[in-house]
């Protein structure tokens, strides 16, 4: 039902989700409530008007600061959970210069290797490419920093409960901690042309070890 979050960032926008969720769904609750109970108790019987009263200063002070109370908490808690996600390590163990284009991803790390690829059935252009795979090493946090050569593009994992525009012109950093091994599908989720749909990539989280290993064979000596 919920997805697993597979990072320490996608966790705390996971808790963050099940906190809104139930915040809404006693609201939901209450209200349907009250609305069941009003609607039978109060139907029409005969022609007589059920009692009517008004100006109630004290309802009407509780139905307005226990909604604002409501959403008060709700901000702390989201803020703070944003904070988590947008939070920047002092020394990222990995660094990855991540590069939007029509329509394909570049992934430099900082060090080498650089990943390449493009759409893998365009529609029209250029020739048939296979969609990169970004390579990350498990419970470590490696430093993205997302740019775009051309348009804005969007860099999209469900899996970790992320996504980020690639503006060109700009890079925009954020770091991903995986806690979870696999493979993850990645997507541009910002319309970029013709072959947006086919802009793909994928991440695959392996253990350090072997993300070193991985490392070091695909760096040209
Ligand atoms: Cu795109």
């Amino acid at each position: 039902m919920w997805p697993a979050p597979a990072t320490e960032q996608a966790s705390a926008l996971t808790s963050n989700w099940l906190l809104f969720t139930t915040a809404g769904l006693a609201v939901a609750l209450l209200v349907w409530g009250l609305i069941i109970f009003a609607a039978l108790r109060w139907r029409r019987r005969d022609d007589e008007l059920p009692p009517q009263f008004n100006n109630n200063p004290p309802l009407e002070i509780a139905w307005t600061l226990v909604p604002l109370a409501f959403v008060c908490v709700l901000f702390v808690y989201a803020y703070d959970a944003e904070a988590k996600v947008e939070a920047l390590a002092s020394k990222p163990s990995v660094t990855v210069r991540v590069n939007a284009y029509r329509w394909g991803w570049t992934f430099a790390y900082a060090g080498g290797p650089v990943v390449s690829g493009a759409a893998a059935a365009p529609i029209l252009g250029s020739a048939a490419g296979t969609p990169p795979q970004l390579e990350l090493p498990l419970g470590e946090t490696t430093r993205i920093e997302l740019t775009s050569s051309d348009v804005t593009h969007s860099f999209w994992v469900p899996g970790f409960l992320f996504k980020r525009d690639a503006i060109p012109g700009q890079v925009s950093a954020f770091d991903l901690q995986p806690r979870q091994l696999g493979t993850f599908v990645g997507r541009c989720a910002q319309f970029c042309g013709l072959d947006h749909a086919m802009m793909t990539f994928s991440v695959r989280v392996v253990p350090a070890d072997e993300f070193d290993r991985w490392r070091t064979q695909a760096n040209p000596r």
